[in-house]
């Protein structure tokens, strides 16, 4: 809770979908895990773009683990990744990490993947510099089509062979083409990414502020205004597409759902926080017949001010699930599972249900 945290209040969590990619053939130090089935993940927040997928980045330099996933495959991601897992039920064992294989990113360069939805039927690894340990899995998928940085990372491998060289990454595993999956009005027909990356002289991924300024303008232009070009869902808006890809993807057992803090919290007793999936109770502010009776209220109520009554409309239409309970500290003994206590500002809430239903109060105070 907030203020069991040193550093990162009010921080929350972020989802992620974890596009699996399969690797093809197991070598070097994935060799050992044969005959298991091994997946690179992939963090995205846009997996409506996966049509257009021509590689995978991994930082060459960052520290990855494989580690057994709950349905006995194998996942390879960095360990702060697999920290955030084991308390979302997605692995194995459960509550610590254990990792089978431990590598650098460079050993893993170059190796084949089957990936969902491109039509790439064998997609690369490659080095990709900005590539950051602590956000997603450290694994990304490429979308040079829709994303600057793609963009900009694969026409240096494909510009610059002493790079390639260091990597071992041969022409042919760059030999891609951004693929045309999202048509934005503004850009006519051009792809996005790479004619925003050509009119401000885009030339490497070391293009860092200019590829600040381009990603602002693809991303808002193609998630707002873009309309899919290809797939199932061919001539709808993104906006409206996004969560149904993204079921689709996880029902057909190609993607899995993943959280992490959107920015690092620290605990007061020093550790990194993850988002753990924990039992919790709710009160259910969202259920349609509170909600129904609540919005009567309000609109029998003189608020004086028009701007009190949008913020209460507003507020009503958010507040769905809201936890209530906590397993330590100072308040009230949940009534109906009493290893519970009442959380501080629910209380106010729970104390005046109870009392209209309870004539002899239970609660008891934990000091
Ligand atoms: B997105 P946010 Cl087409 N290091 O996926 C650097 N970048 C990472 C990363 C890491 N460890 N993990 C994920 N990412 C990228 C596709 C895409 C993405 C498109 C357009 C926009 C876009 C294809 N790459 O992201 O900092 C991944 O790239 C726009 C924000 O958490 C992931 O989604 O906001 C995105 O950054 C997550 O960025």
């Amino acid at each position: 809770m907030d203020h069991d945290r040193s550093s990162g209040e009010g921080v929350g969590p972020q989802e992620y979908t974890l596009i699996k990619m399969r690797v093809q053939e197991l070598h070097g130090k994935l060799a050992s895990l044969a005959p298991k089935v091994v997946f690179l993940i992939a963090a995205t927040l846009r997996p409506e773009t996966m049509y257009g997928q021509t590689n995978c980045w991994l930082g060459p330099d960052l520290n990855y683990i494989a580690v057994e996933a709950k349905n006995g495959n194998v996942y390879v991601c960095t360990k702060r990744a697999a920290r955030n897992m084991v308390y979302q039920g997605m692995l194995r064992v459960e509550n610590k990490v254990l990792p089978i294989v431990e590598m650098k990113g460079y050993e893993l360069m170059g190796t084949k993947l089957t990936a969902p939805l491109t039509s790439y039927k064998t997609i690369y690894t490659l080095p990709m510099m900005t590539v950051k340990e602590d956000k997603g899995t450290g694994v990304v998928t490429s979308v040079p089509s829709d994303a600057p940085d793609d963009f900009a990372a694969l026409i240096d491998l494909k510009n610059k062979p002493a790079l390639r060289e260091k990597y071992g990454i041969t022409e042919e595993m760059v030999n891609v083409e951004p693929v045309p999956i999202i048509d934005v009005p503004e850009f006519g027909t051009l792809i996005s990414a790479p004619s925003v990356c050509q009119m401000m002289g885009i030339k490497s991924q070391n293009d860092k502020e200019k590829l600040v300024e381009a990603k602002e303008k693809v991303y808002l232009r193609g998630f707002y205004e873009g309309t899919l070009i290809i797939g199932e869902f061919k001539g709808k808006k993104v906006q409206e597409v996004k969560k149904a890809i993204q079921e689709k993807l996880v029902k057909a057992g190609e993607a899995e759902l993943y959280q992490e803090p959107e920015k690092q919290i620290i605990s007061r007793s020093g550790d990194e926080c993850v988002v753990a999936l924990c039992d919790q109770w709710y009160l259910d502010y969202g259920e349609s017949e509170w909600r129904k009776q609540v919005e009567q209220s309000l609109s029998d109520l003189d608020t004086y001010h028009g701007e009190v009554r949008r913020n209460f409309e507003a507020t009503i239409d958010w507040l769905k699930g809201h936890t209530c309970a906590r397993t330590y500290g100072l308040g009230t003994r949940l009534p109906w599972d009493e290893k519970w206590v009442i959380e501080s500002l629910s209380d106010s809430t729970i104390y005046m249900a109870y009392y209209t239903c309870e004539s002899h109060p239970t609660q008891r105070f934990v000091w």
